[in-house]
């Protein structure tokens, strides 16, 4: 755990002492202030190396709780600049952005001092509106907004939190290592609970979801290696058993090519299954499919049309869809993925559905956005039946404690 590397950035405060630079106790190293000893304003900066337009590196570098450098002195520049070449690679982008014929500090600040290369600002193509340092010097440059630079980021107040209590200030873990905020959020992964893939997309229960995540994956792999692979990814070949569900996924499969994806069905003895073991009942097929045209198409894909099926045989290489949840989100926004916040205490899930009963309305039998006496008359009016939306808890008969769940939650759903 503790390495060179470490020591470049993490402080909050046990490595303080020998890095006399960092003169606020309970700061995080990773971005280094320039002092007031040192004739300095006491704001903190850091070089971020995570490639971006300059658009992008604006609003990053805001939500670490900063803005893009702006360099309004020689002093400034002469701290500044060299951070923008320490570690090599691309250019760094700073807070300058040319308005018209003018430029700007992203901060509002004046803008008065320049330190441009020779011959800059030249504004080729008529495209270069942002500020950057000539790659490899210590001067200006302007550049085009798609330039995929690292940039410097400046703080007058260096957010300190440590969500995860590991001692390491989460700005200097992130600086670090971007890939620990992978939904560039600001907030550590390790802290909140993350979708289960970039590309995945939420189908909310709120409109009539059930709250699993998809994504289409686009590696072209057979059916088999795709449902291996959907699994190493903690979900599992997307099984589609409704309409409203195909209709969700059909804007997923369009890939820009032919559309298909593998789906988790499979051919059996007597016609097709899922991979999850839900029962057959939707399809789409295809007109004509699935005709197993090459005697052994046992596998299901999306098909050109977008929403159909087809059946294909075993080396067909496609996209495929991943489907996860229930539960792998966080539905109540405490930072905990409801998947484990069910597992610690199965209370929370009553009705055992994989959501958190406080995000549901699981006593609204009747589904009216209530809870009030048409769903008191239908608990009373089903009483010791085995299947019935009045066995709110799911535990196969309607009973009292179905009734206390009606009781207990009584009054208008939660928006
Ligand atoms: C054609 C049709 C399909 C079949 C594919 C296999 O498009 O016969 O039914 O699955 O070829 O590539
Ligand atoms: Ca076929």
């Amino acid at each position: 755990m503790f390495s060179i590397r470490l020591a470049t950035f993490v402080a909050c405060s046990a490595l303080f002492a020998s890095f006399p630079a960092f003169s606020q106790s309970g700061s995080c190293l990773g971005a280094v202030q320039w002092t007031a000893e040192s004739g300095g304003n006491g704001h903190y900066y850091a070089r971020i190396f995570e490639p971006m337009n300059w658009e992008d590196a604006r609003i990053r570098a805001e939500v670490l709780g900063g803005h893009l450098a702006t360099v309004t002195s020689q002093a400034e520049n002469d701290f500044v600049m060299p951070l923008c070449l320490a570690g090599g690679g691309p250019g760094s982008w700073l807070g300058g952005k040319r308005i018209g014929k003018s430029w700007t500090w992203v901060t509002g600040e004046p803008w008065s001092f320049t330190n441009w290369a020779p011959g800059e600002p030249n504004n080729t193509n008529g495209m270069e509106f942002y500020l950057l340092n000539w790659i490899g010097s210590l001067q200006w440059n302007d550049g085009g907004n798609n330039y995929p630079g690292t940039f410097i980021v400046e703080w007058e107040v260096l957010p300190t939190t440590d969500c995860d209590g590991n001692g390491a200030c989460d700005l200097g873990e992130i600086i670090a290592n971007p890939a620990l905020d992978s939904n560039l959020d600001g907030v550590l992964d390790a802290c909140q609970c993350v979708a289960p893939h970039p590309n995945a997309v939420l189908w909310p229960a709120a409109s009539g979801g059930n709250d699993h995540y998809y994504a289409r994956i686009a590696q072209a792999l057979t059916w088999e290696q795709a449902r291996v692979t959907a699994q190493q990814l903690g979900g599992h070949l997307a099984t589609i058993t409704s309409a409203a569900e195909n209709a969700f996924i059909t804007p997923l499969v369009i890939d820009g090519s032919n559309n298909v994806s593998h789906l988790g069905g499979y051919r059996v003895q007597n016609g097709w299954a899922w991979v999850t073991g839900e029962p057959w009942g939707y399809s789409n097929w295809y007109p004509g499919e699935p005709n197993n045209a090459s005697g052994d198409e046992n596998f299901l894909a999306t098909w050109v049309s977008p929403g159909t099926w087809n059946d294909v045989f075993p080396s067909y290489l496609a996209h495929f869809v991943v489907e996860w949840g229930p539960g792998v989100h966080d539905c109540n926004n405490n930072q905990i993925c409801d998947i484990e916040e069910i597992a610690a205490n199965s209370n929370l899930d009553i009705n055992r559905d994989g959501t958190l009963d406080s995000c549901q309305c699981i006593a609204d039998v009747v589904a009216d956005g209530a809870i009030n006496g048409v769903d008191l008359a239908r608990v009373i009016n089903d009483w010791g039946m085995a299947s019935s939306a009045a066995d709110i808890n799911r535990d196969g008969i309607v009973s009292g404690a179905d009734l206390a769940l009606v009781l207990s939650s009584w009054g208008p759903c939660a928006p």
